[in-house]
């Protein structure tokens, strides 16, 4: 068994929903060690968009690096990912972050993955469900967030709106509506 962290990323669709079913799959990479809480994070890098739901999984597991990438590649698939440019938007995103101590330099994995360091959208969550996580060199990832401070993340408890915050909303105003055409309807 060896320890891995993989980080999840959304911003396009129903971001947690992306986010939460793929928690759910990586369950069958192994034993699930902690999940971290969701962050709403500023976009690095890439074109113009929307902010992202960020997350790190932390997971035992007796697969090797090569075939934890490609679950983590199918489940992209699954949830309809479409590769257009480089740090564009995305349904989800899953990166290998962390593989015991290993290490990998190949053109289709890299580990630990080589931008990790400079991102708080991984840091933070990393650190919260693993806060003496290090890189293979011994280095502690805790010693890179003050370089990261600046960049905007934000712990959520949930995002809104879900669909039944919305149902509640369209009633609200429905009523509302309804309740303006009556008295309307009786001063006249
Ligand atoms: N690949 C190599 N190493 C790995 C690894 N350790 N884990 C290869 C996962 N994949 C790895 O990835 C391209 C190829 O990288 C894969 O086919 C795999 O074989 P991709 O997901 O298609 O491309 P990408 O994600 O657009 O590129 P890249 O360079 O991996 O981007 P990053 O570094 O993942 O950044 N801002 C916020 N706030 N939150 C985000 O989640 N994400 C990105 C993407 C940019 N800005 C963001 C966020
Ligand atoms: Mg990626």
């Amino acid at each position: 068994m060896v320890r891995a962290a993989i980080g999840l990323g959304s911003n396009l669709g129903d971001r947690s929903r992306h986010v939460g079913d793929a928690v759910a799959a990586l369950a069958d990479t192994g034993s699930l060690v902690r999940v971290s809480s969701l962050y709403e994070t500023a976009p690095i890098g890439g074109p113009k968009q929307n902010a992202y739901l960020n997350a790190v999984v932390v997971v035992d597991t007796d697969l090797l690096p090569r075939q934890l990438l490609e679950r983590c590649l199918e489940i992209e698939r699954e949830h309809g990912r479409e590769r257009r440019e480089r740090w564009g938007p995305r349904t989800l995103d899953l990166d290998v972050l962390l593989y015991g101590t290993e290490t990998a330099d190949d053109a289709d994995l890299k580990v630990p993955h080589p931008r990790m360091t400079e991102r708080r959208f991984v840091l933070e969550p990393l650190l919260e469900v693993w806060p003496d996580a290090a890189l293979p060199n011994g280095t502690l990832l805790t010693d890179f967030s003050a370089g990261v401070a600046d960049q905007k993340v934000r712990k959520v408890e949930s995002v809104v709106p879900d669909r039944r915050t919305s149902l509640a909303l369209l009633l609200v105003v429905a009523l509302g509506a309804l309740a303006i055409w009556w008295i309307g309807d009786w001063l006249l």
